[in-house]
């Protein structure tokens, strides 16, 4: 029995040594040390040893039982500290490493323009207003004082939803202004920005969808004079203050009198040639065309349930894109939908 004990003391020493981790370590206790384990066994043919040899075979057992109690305990940490430490090796960090670069995108230079114009008339005292994009033609045409048979009512010009021309897409941002000139009396002063949509070809300068800044201002005694000071202050706040502004007669159904209001070409400085060749930028013009503007007509103020004798207004549209190529210099509108992030990347 001696022998035996000895014999299941080494092997168990050995197969300890031998576990990589812990479920093999536990699962030689259970196998020498368990209920059912090599120990065990030896014990229960204590019975067949004489009275002498029981207490010294049981004081062994029990040495052997300790010793190999320790050494799992031993081999265990040793088993838990090698897992650590290759966990610790796998999850290391190198904080030296430099980190990745992340690219910030930047505003689409519409929305730079759309802002610093929105920026220039909040500083005027304006409100910002939307309006629907589907619109009546009441209020798309109608109450702006543009009759039946007006060219720009024409189906080649705008997107109708039905043959009876009454729901299109708004071609202007103008209906929005005579919602708010319904809804609310003077003082007024607003500017309406929105998508706008007529039936154009796609070129360098026309597409069939495009942005639209409108504004206008109704209070008692507003002049051509209030006009001139708010357009004169948006044009030099955007493109210096050196920039040379004229305003030049026009015709509106909505306004009355109209202009339209043009920038001295910042490239020939009214010239209209540039080291001996048309201006490229003017096309020779000397002028760069940039809005339209005027007071608004006494029909359209009293249509919307406004007294033109106490009150009168004045109103402007801006075609965003056309503001950007000359804010942001650059000659071909379809470069502003095509998100090329080339050209995108520039501004
Ligand atoms: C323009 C030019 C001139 C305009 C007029 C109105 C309204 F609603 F008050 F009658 N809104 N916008 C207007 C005036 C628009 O765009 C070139």
């Amino acid at each position: 029995m001696r022998e035996e004990l000895e014999r299941i003391k080494q092997q168990a020493l050995e197969a300890m040594q031998a576990a990589q981790d812990i479920a093999a370590l536990d699962a030689v206790r259970v196998r020498v040390l368990g209920k059912k384990g090599e120990l065990t066994a030896v014990l229960k043919q204590m019975g067949k040893l004489s009275a002498e040899e029981r207490p010294v075979m049981g004081q062994l057992a029990n040495t052997v039982r300790a010793e190999l109690e320790a050494e799992l305990e031993t081999r265990k940490t040793e088993l838990e500290a090698n897992a650590l430490e290759a966990r610790l090796a796998a999850e290391a960090v190198d904080v030296t490493i430099p980190g990745k670069e992340i690219s910030m995108g930047h505003q689409h230079p519409m929305n730079k323009v759309l802002q610093e114009v929105k920026e220039i008339f909040i500083g005027m005292g304006y409100t910002i207003v939307d309006g629907p994009e589907v619109e009546e033609a009441a209020y798309n045409f109608t109450r702006l004082n543009i009759e039946e048979g007006h060219p720009s009512r024409d189906r080649s010009d705008t997107f109708y939803f039905d043959d009876d021309d009454s729901v299109l897409l708004r071609t202007q941002t103008s209906p929005i202004q005579i919602r708010v000139m319904e809804n609310q009396q003077p003082p007024i002063r607003i500017l309406a920005p929105g998508r706008v949509f007529r039936k154009d070809e796609a070129d360098a300068t026309h597409s069939p969808m495009f942005h639209q800044i409108e504004g206008l201002v109704v209070d008692e005694g507003i002049t051509m004079g209030d006009l001139k000071g708010a357009l004169e202050t948006l044009i030099k706040r955007l493109y210096g203050e050196d920039a040379v502004v004229r305003f030049r007669p026009h015709h509106f159904p909505f306004t009355e009198p109209s202009c339209e209001v043009d920038m001295q070409c910042f490239k020939c400085h009214g010239t209209g040639e540039v080291a001996g060749q048309v201006c490229s930028t003017c096309h020779g013009e000397g002028w760069i065309e940039l809005l339209g503007a005027g007071m608004v007509h006494p029909k359209v103020l009293e249509g919307c349930g406004i007294d033109s004798k106490k009150y009168s207004g004045f109103a402007f549209g801006i075609g965003l894109e056309r503001m950007a190529m000359g804010r942001l210099r650059f000659n071909d509108l379809r470069l502003i939908f095509d998100n090329d992030i080339r050209f995108l990347s520039q501004f």
